[in-house]
């Protein structure tokens, strides 16, 4: 179980305000009982930028969060538990502060060929096909390429030496004790076509760009974990997936979400069918990130929706990833270009302040005394965060689940039914997704309740609305009576 970490917003060891390394530390056994197994942590180069996607110098830790020895501390103490840890290494953009930027500001060599350059009229309407931006920035007479903002100058790997600075980079940190990465934005490495003027996907290159980096990085390091962050459709997403090992599961976070949302569970079936069964690569499934709403939000603050999703996501095959505060219920919808709202303090107090306590910035969705804080959910019986641990729990204690087949997914009258099988193990779960309790008959045997009420009565189990149950098959016949 991965858990995605804004270090910024997590735990304060030094006092100013900003979680930094020293603080999560303290925290490591907060996520190892949650079962967390990986942390990934959002970018911690330096970077002038809150989030940190803008780099300004790929060997140095952003010194707000510590140094470089209190990183290795950090692995050291996660390894100490069984805890992996991945950098987010976005490497498609820079800072417009890196010494490389500036370097092409001035035609200095080789960093005038790793940004790009136009003066052509009809490249500078190029616009990005999702929301129309531009792509282009400008500084004084020169107009250079920047798909993500002029803030973040898009580097050119047209030029070969710039892959050999970036397989030294990765390298670096693979050397420093750190197991893996999620790779930022993967699908953008080659995008833009200078002769036709234009944003076009070139995705056959960008595939054999990464095939080379990877194979060279997988020298270095047994057993990496990298992952690709590819924010398409399913087809795209796996033509990556194969390659890196590992690909985030977008379908399945909107097919999950969605059905949730609107109680129809009609399309999930196909999205688990079409992006679960068969894969050579772990498919990392997740409702939300740090560029999405956060799920609470989404389900337009109804706990049982959201937890019923937790549910799902945490009971399919595939390695599950949740992103911090999740766990709280915190709350936040992203609007675009403001990341922010979802970028708040983890809340480990009631009154918003005590030992660890981040406040680098106003939490407008999360406030103290909202109820939403660690300490006040620890000191209730039927808080938001029991039961989101109950689910946790449930897969932490069956690993299995990662790599498990999918044998079976059925869907009647709003109850949906998946089986998963590996070795000797075989499990049904059962989704209910109606406004109206379900029956399932039983022989023998027990269910787990993952999410909300089950209830044995006689020869049958009754299912609530929005719970889950896991059976273990053979102990329970069942059949779905509607
Ligand atoms: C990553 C990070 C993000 C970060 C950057 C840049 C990249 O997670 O936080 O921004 O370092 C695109 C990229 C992603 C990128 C997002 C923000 N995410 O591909 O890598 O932008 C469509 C497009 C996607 C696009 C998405 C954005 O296809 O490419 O993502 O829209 O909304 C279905 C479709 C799918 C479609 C979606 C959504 O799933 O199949 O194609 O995706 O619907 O419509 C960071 C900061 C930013 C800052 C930047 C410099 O967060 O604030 O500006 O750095």
């Amino acid at each position: 179980m991965i858990y995605q970490l804004y270090l910024r917003s997590f735990a304060d060891y030094n006092g100013d305000g900003i979680g930094d390394f020293r603080g999560a530390i303290k925290k490591l056994d907060y996520l190892n009982n949650l079962g967390v197994d990986c942390i990934w942590l959002m970018p911690v180069m330096l970077s002038p930028s809150y989030h940190g996607y803008t780099v300004s110098d790929y060997y140095k830790i952003n010194p707000i969060y510590g140094g470089l020895e209190d990183l290795k501390q950090f692995i050291e103490k996660a390894h100490k538990r069984n805890i992996k840890v991945i950098l987010d290494l976005p490497i498609t953009h820079t800072s417009v502060n890196h010494e490389w930027f500036k370097g092409f500001l001035h035609d200095k060599k080789p960093y005038k060929n790793w940004y790009l350059e136009t003066k052509d009229r009809n490249c500078l309407s190029a616009k990005r096909p999702w929301d129309g931006h531009s792509v282009w920035g400008k500084f004084k007479n020169k107009w250079y390429y920047a798909l993500f903002g002029p803030t973040s100058p898009s580097l050119n790997y047209e030029d070969s030496s710039l892959k050999k600075e970036i397989e030294s980079i990765a390298i670096f940190w693979l050397e420093k004790g750190v197991d893996g990465f999620r790779f930022d934005a993967a699908k953008h490495i080659f995008n833009f076509s200078t002769s036709k003027g234009k944003f076009i996907y070139q995705h056959e290159r960008t595939l054999t760009f990464w095939k080379s980096l990877l194979k060279r990085l997988s020298f270095t390091k047994e057993n990496p974990l990298f992952i690709s962050e590819v924010w398409d459709e399913r087809k795209i997403i796996e033509r990556y997936s194969d390659v890196f090992g590992a690909g985030f599961n977008f379908p399945l976070s909107y097919a999950i979400k969605e059905s949730v949302r609107n109680l129809n569970p009609d399309r999930i079936i196909d999205t688990i069918n079409s992006t679960l069964i068969d894969k050579k690569y772990l498919p990392i499934n997740f409702l939300n990130n740090h560029d999405m709403s956060r799920i609470l939000t989404y389900m337009r603050g109804s706990k049982r929706k959201a937890l019923f999703a937790y549910s799902i996501l945490m009971t399919l095959p595939g390695v599950p990833c949740i992103y911090y505060g999740e766990e709280l219920g915190m709350k936040g919808k992203y609007q675009k270009n403001y990341t922010e709202e979802v970028l708040e303090p983890f809340l480990w107090y009631q009154g918003g302040t005590g030992p660890l306590q981040t406040e680098w910035k106003t939490s407008y969705k999360n406030k103290p005394y909202s109820g939403v804080s660690l300490e006040h959910q620890l000191e209730k019986t039927d808080s938001y965060l029991e039961e989101f641990k109950k689910i946790l729990t449930f897969r932490s204690q069956r690993k299995w689940i990662d790599t498990a087949s999918i044998v079976d997914t059925k869907i009647k009258n709003g109850l949906l039914s998946v089986t998963l099988k590996k070795n000797n193990h075989i499990v049904s779960l059962y989704y209910n997704y109606s406004t109206d309790k379900k029956k399932i008959s039983k022989k023998s045997g027990t269910a787990v309740e993952i999410c909300g009420t089950v209830k044995s009565k006689n020869s049958s189990l009754e299912i609530y609305p929005l719970s889950t149950v896991v059976i273990k098959k053979g102990l329970i016949q069942s059949a779905l009576n509607g």
